[in-house]
């Protein structure tokens, strides 16, 4: 017997029109008098990129893309053939938005600057084209992160124009390519999570204003490198242990926070021996999930101060993150007992 529309109503399943994304922008932006089209004509170049990369994801063996590109990202990590052309296809079908002026990838050591100010470039796109593409050859959930940030025409170096807190980001996302390919957006104004159906070519609507439950005693961490975890990580992990509490890590930062979004429960990269300042990227994977989070009731922090206040210095910097449930973050805060429990 199939759940009633009001039983999946209650659950905050969208049961009314079939919206489409690009009709749920579209509404969004008429709440804007003054808006020009051009931050939806974003939002759309963003889904015909991620259309195009689920594609590719889904067939990585029948068209001969997995394995190595051969060379090393900024990151000094190998490429992967995927990260490339993942990263292609972003930079291609933004590049051609005249909206934009600059764009900002993992996979780039500097930002490419497309056009100025006073030539219509009004937004800065930053993201990371592929994350958790090493679990490619598994076939395990892999994701398209997003931010979207206004450009400052009175800084005219593109490095200095993309560092901006997280609190100034005007909309974030991150699209997984798991058992089934959604978009989940924020705006500023709730986060709402669409799927993809292959079979017309459009992300629908399927739930709107996600709202994290304060609460779910699952935490996600790789407990391997506990050992160089600081103190007060370490004392979190032993009183969760002995809290009753669910251990859930697939290793796909998109494929964890996507769980931890909707299920609840606190997504911890802490510093590490390998990485003291942490593993995660502050402007492209950190801000643009924390922004998320926060818009659906959590909270995120760098263990010492809030995610989306801290002024990055550089592309491609790196923080500690704990975020989700706010009331699990805040039980992870309550075994530091001082900034230096939170720091490598
Ligand atoms: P570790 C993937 O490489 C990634 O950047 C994130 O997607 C993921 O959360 C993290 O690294 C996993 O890192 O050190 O646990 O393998």
């Amino acid at each position: 017997m199939p759940e009633s529309a009001p039983k999946q109503a209650a659950r905050g399943v969208v049961t009314d029109n079939l919206v489409s994304l690009q009709s749920f922008i579209l509404e969004e932006e008429a709440r804007y008098p003054g808006a020009t089209g051009e931050f939806s004509w974003i939002i759309s170049a963003i889904s015909l990129a991620a259309k195009i990369i689920a594609y590719k994801v889904r067939h990585v063996r029948l068209q001969n893309v997995l394995g190595e590109q051969g060379e090393e990202n900024i990151q000094g990590e190998s490429q992967l053939r995927m990260d490339v052309i993942a990263n292609e296809v972003i930079m291609r079908v933004l590049g051609g938005r005249s909206s934009i002026a600059v764009l900002g990838s993992e996979e780039d050591q500097e930002p490419t600057i497309l056009r100025r100010g006073h030539e219509g470039g009004k937004y800065c796109v930053l993201f990371d084209p592929l994350d958790g593409s090493s679990n490619l050859d598994t076939a395990v959930g892999v994701g398209t992160i997003f931010t979207i940030l206004r450009n400052d025409p009175t800084i005219h170096d593109a490095v200095g124009t993309v560092c901006q807190p997280g609190t100034q980001q005007v909309a974030a996302g991150y699209v997984l390519y798991g058992s089934s390919t959604v978009l989940v957006i924020t705006t500023g104004r709730g986060v709402h999570m669409f799927e993809l159906d292959a079979a017309i070519g459009s992300f629908m609507l399927v739930k709107r204003d996600i709202r994290m439950p304060a609460r779910n005693k699952v935490y996600s961490v790789n407990e391997a490198y506990t050992p160089g975890f600081p103190a007060g990580y370490r004392r979190y992990l032993e009183w969760a242990h002995e809290n009753g509490y669910s251990s859930r890590y697939i290793g796909s930062m998109v494929a964890d926070m996507h769980r931890t979004l909707v299920n609840g429960g606190v997504f911890l990269y802490p510093p590490t021996k390998k990485h003291p300042t942490g593993k995660l990227r502050l402007l492209y994977e950190a801000n643009p999930m924390s922004f998320l989070v926060e818009q659906a009731g959590g909270t995120s922090t760098t263990g010492t101060v809030r995610t989306m206040d801290v002024k990055p210095r550089e592309l491609h910097e790196r923080t500690p993150l704990v975020l989700g449930s706010k009331d699990e973050v805040a039980a992870v805060l309550a075994h530091f007992r001082s900034p230096a429990d939170a720091m490598a």
